[in-house]
């Protein structure tokens, strides 16, 4: 990695459609459309920045590890992780919503152990460990929705927005775990290296989001 060049990990979808429009105020745009190109690399307006497209998941590790020098995370991914080694200057209140238990209405109040379906083991087995309440955790890796539904769980934790998938499946959210946005998050070496740089970009963040906020 080139001392000058500015590395940026981001992951299709709402981060990546959310971030763009605050890039933008930092003079960073895509020369092209990354719905259409399979380039995983992707050269921007500005040569000292490139932007690499990763999993949702796999962001965190790229910064940790260095593949990049700052990237943009769910809070839902970086709990799920626990603790990374990078910094997480700042806030960017994008990719919003609530993580939840959800199930069939009073399906938190059965009786006995109960079953939780999730992508997010690790935060559901804290939430409910936290509170004294024995389950088994059911590992999945998507369409948590159905897992109730077919009587396999109780209940599932899963990311709400607008409550439309739940309901669309007979299913309400029935308790709040957390308030979820995405995170600014850079790499401890960068953050020496690459000072002038990295603070120029939180800099500019910083004020897009709260010009944002207003
Ligand atoms: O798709 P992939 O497996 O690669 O990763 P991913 O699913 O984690 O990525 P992506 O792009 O779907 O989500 C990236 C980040 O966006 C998440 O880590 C969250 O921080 C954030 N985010 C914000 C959301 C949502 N809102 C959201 N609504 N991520 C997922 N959802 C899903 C939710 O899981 C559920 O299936 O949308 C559905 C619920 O939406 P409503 O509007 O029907 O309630
Ligand atoms: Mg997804």
């Amino acid at each position: 990695m080139s001392d000058k060049q500015l590395t940026i990990a981001l992951s299709k979808g709402r981060i990546l459609n959310d971030t763009l429009p605050l890039l933008e105020k930092a003079g960073i745009t895509l020369l092209e459309d990354p719905e259409k190109s399979r380039k995983l690399v992707l050269p921007t307006s500005r040569d000292d920045v490139r932007i690499l497209l990763v999993r949702a998941s796999d962001v965190p590790t790229y910064v940790q590890y260095g593949g990049a020098d700052v990237g943009v995370a769910g809070r839902d991914v970086l709990m799920e992780f626990g603790s990374y080694d990078l910094y997480e200057p700042l806030d960017l209140r994008i990719a919003r919503c609530r993580l939840m238990v959800a199930g069939q209405p009073g399906a938190n109040e059965r009786p006995g152990r109960l079953r939780v379906a999730t992508k997010f083991v690790n935060i559901a087995r804290s939430y409910f460990a936290t509170q004294g309440r024995q389950v088994d955790v059911i590992k999945l890796y998507g369409s948590m929705e159905l897992a109730p539904l077919v009587g396999m769980a109780d209940l599932i934790v899963d990311l709400v927005d607008t409550g439309n998938t739940l309901r669309a499946n007979g299913l309400v959210p029935l308790e709040h775990i957390a308030d979820i946005s995405a995170r600014l998050i850079v790499n401890k070496a960068a953050m020496k290296t690459k000072h002038r740089a990295v603070r120029a970009l939180i800099d500019t963040l910083e004020q897009a989001v709260s010009a944002r906020a207003r």
